[in-house]
Formats: structure tokens, C-alpha cells, sequence
């Protein structure tokens, strides 16, 4: 037979068939190994040049239009093949939903909300890594080696990685925005930080803290850092305002340290932000930055700057009047569930 003749049976064919296992088996016996056309193909071996580039041509020509037939050939098979399950598995639109939908866990709310609102305020919302160097946790920050500082911060170190590290604070974020960013420079920067502490009802091996920093060559005084913290809690607790309690401490790289203390009253069991409670709960730390940490930065202005860590999980403990830091973590989704309706996402 004439290889146009075969061409034309075989598009016939292949047009006709209804699966892809049909047309798979058809399209072997024409392009297969022993073919038709690859039959034909061999025959150009005993030709001579002119007749092999006019056969030839030939030969590729039908070979391209019958790779476009099967092509065309499956596209329809599978088209129809959906078609059909589409028909056969029809999806009830009017059957009622599960109208159980998912929330935010309350760390990640508050995260958010703290995000939103400064960055609206216009600072700067900044991640750090959370494997850090001993360089960005402790060095920069004015705890040489051997200082008792880091001893107070008991540290999970990466073995096999020289002074490597899991961050024990979210201050070295600071660091490396004092590194990258130009003053004036306000940051916030929330994150996991870890200890290796014994998990209580207080403690856990992994907290989040919250980092604020405000830098520039303009004077920034205690005052100010006094403002913005009494701000900050305030916006936390969703309250119009919040009484704190400054008591001098020691952090390397703050000086003067003060660490804060929120007032609060229990009622009938439940913790309430009260300016005339009679209870005091520690949030974090804060300072005035020290000259040695804008040194280890390379900034040589001698800028004003305020620093504050907070950790969000105590936070939300005193907001949310939970009294285990665990039953945060320990995936409960009754917890969830309880504090969904209150949430603002
Ligand atoms: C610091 O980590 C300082 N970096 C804070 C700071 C920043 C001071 C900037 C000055 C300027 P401290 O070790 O006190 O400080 O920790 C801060 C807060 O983290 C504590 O007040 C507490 O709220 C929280 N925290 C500390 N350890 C744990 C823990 N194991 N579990 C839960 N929260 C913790």
C-alpha cells in the first residue's frame, strides 16, 4: 500500500478511537519501532541524494501531521473523559456547609495586631533569624565572653557550629537594624526566642518576645521611652491607659535598665488591667541603648536611642486571664474555640 493511502487509514483510525489506551496501541503500529512509517524511513538508506532529500521531506512531512492528529486526538479523549466524571460526580452546591471555620491562635492575633498598629505608626515591623551567632545575641550587645549575662540566659548552642546558637532575645534584631537601616530608625520586631528553662507554668524552653527600637541623632530621653512603653501596654491590653512600675535593673546593653511591671487587680479569679489594682505582673525589660551597642554597630554619631523586650506570652496570659503558659502550646482546639468570638483578626 501506498504510504499516502496508509496515512489516510491511519488518521481515520486514530479519529475514531475513544480511549488513550486505544490510541497508544494504533499510534505504535504506524510510528512504532516496526512501524509503517519507520519502515518507510529505512527504505531512504538505499536511495540515492536527490531522492533521499525529496522522500525524506515526505516522509517528515506525514510524520509532523500525524503527531498532530494523535495530539488533537487525546486533548478530545480527555476532555470527554472529564465531561463525563464531571456529570457522573455531580457536587450538590445546595447541601448546607460545615460552618465550623478555622481562627487564629491567640499569640498569633496579638502578633498581628501589634504588626498592624505600628506599622501604621511607622515603624519599621523586622524579622531576625532565629540560629543566630554568638556575635548578634550576645557580643554586639555588650556581653563580652565570660560576662555573668550570659550565664542568666541559659543558651540551647548548636553543636558541631562554633558559636552558633538558638537566639535567647529578640534584641539582636536590633543589632542587625542598626547594621542595615539609616537613623532615623523605629522598629518593632516580634519573634521566638529560646531558653533552656524548665517548662512551668510561667516558663517555657520557647517564648516569643517583642523588641522595640528607636534611634536618632535628635535627643530621645527616658521620657520618651516611658511614653511610648505606657502606649504600647495600653494598646495590648485594649485599654485607654495602664499604670507601670519602672524598677532599676541591668541589661548590658541598656544604661540606665529598668525592668516593667503592670498593675492589675484579680476579681472573683479574673485578671483585670486596673490602674488601682493591688498586684504587679513583670512584662519585660528596657533602657536607654547603650554607646558600646551603636559602636558595635559601626554608628559613630552618637544618637539617642531607647530600647524595650517584652514577652508576648505573659502578655496575653494577663489579657486573656489564662494562668498556665502551657495550655498555649499544648494544642488544645477547645482553646481556640473559646477565644474565636473575642478575637479581632
Ligand atoms: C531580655 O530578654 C532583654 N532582651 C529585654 C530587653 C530588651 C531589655 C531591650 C532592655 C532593652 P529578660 O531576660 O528579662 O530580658 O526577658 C524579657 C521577658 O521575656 C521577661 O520579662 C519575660 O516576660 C519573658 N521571658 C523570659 N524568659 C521566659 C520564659 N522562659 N518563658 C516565657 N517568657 C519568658
Amino acid at each position: 500500500m501506498e504510504i499516502e493511502t496508509a496515512t489516510l487509514d491511519f488518521i481515520k483510525t486514530i479519529q475514531s478511537l475513544n480511549t488513550i489506551v486505544e490510541i497508544d496501541a494504533e499510534k505504535s503500529k504506524f510510528l512504532g519501532k516496526n512501524g509503517i512509517l519507520t519502515k518507510e524511513f529505512k527504505k531512504l538508506s538505499v536511495l540515492n541524494t536527490e531522492e533521499k532529500v525529496m522522500f525524506g521531506k515526505k516522509l517528515n512531512t506525514i510524520k509532523n501531521q500525524v503527531e498532530e492528529v494523535i495530539n488533537n486526538q487525546i486533548k478530545l479523549v480527555k476532555k470527554l473523559e472529564l465531561d463525563k466524571k464531571l456529570k457522573e460526580e455531580n457536587v450538590d452546591i445546595t447541601l448546607p456547609i460545615n460552618k465550623e471555620f478555622g481562627s487564629l491562635h491567640i499569640l498569633s492575633n496579638e502578633i498581628r495586631r501589634i504588626k498592624n498598629e505600628y506599622k501604621a505608626k511607622g515603624f519599621l515591623i523586622l524579622d531576625g533569624p532565629e540560629v543566630e551567632t554568638e556575635f548578634f545575641n550576645f557580643d554586639a550587645l555588650n556581653i563580652p565572653k565570660y560576662h555573668p549575662a550570659r550565664q542568666s540566659q541559659d543558651t540551647f548552642y548548636i553543636e558541631d557550629f562554633d558559636e552558633t546558637l538558638l537566639r535567647t532575645q529578640t534584641s539582636c534584631v536590633q543589632i542587625r537594624a542598626m547594621q542595615e537601616k539609616q537613623l532615623p530608625l523605629r522598629m518593632i520586631s516580634i519573634g521566638k526566642t529560646y531558653r533552656n528553662d524548665q517548662l512551668d507554668a510561667t516558663h517555657s524552653p520557647m517564648f516569643h518576645q517583642i523588641e522595640g527600637l528607636v534611634v536618632d541623632n535628635n535627643p530621645i530621653n527616658i521620657g520618651n521611652l516611658k511614653d511610648e512603653l505606657s502606649k504600647f501596654v495600653a494598646f495590648v491590653f485594649e485599654v485607654d491607659s495602664v499604670l507601670l512600675r519602672f524598677r532599676p535593673s541591668f541589661f548590658p546593653f541598656t544604661e540606665p535598665s529598668m525592668e516593667v511591671d503592670c498593675c492589675y487587680s484579680k476579681e472573683n479569679g479574673n485578671i483585670k488591667i486596673n490602674k488601682n489594682g493591688d498586684k504587679w505582673l513583670e512584662l519585660g525589660g528596657a533602657g536607654m541603648v547603650h554607646p558600646n551597642v551603636f559602636r558595635a554597630c559601626g554608628i559613630t554619631t552618637e544618637p539617642y536611642g531607647f530600647a524595650f523586650g517584652f514577652g508576648l506570652e505573659r502578655l496575653v496570659m494577663l489579657k486573656y486571664g489564662i494562668n498556665d503558659i502551657r495550655s498555649l502550646y499544648d494544642t488544645d482546639i477547645r482553646l481556640l474555640r473559646h477565644y474565636k468570638s473575642i478575637l479581632i483578626n
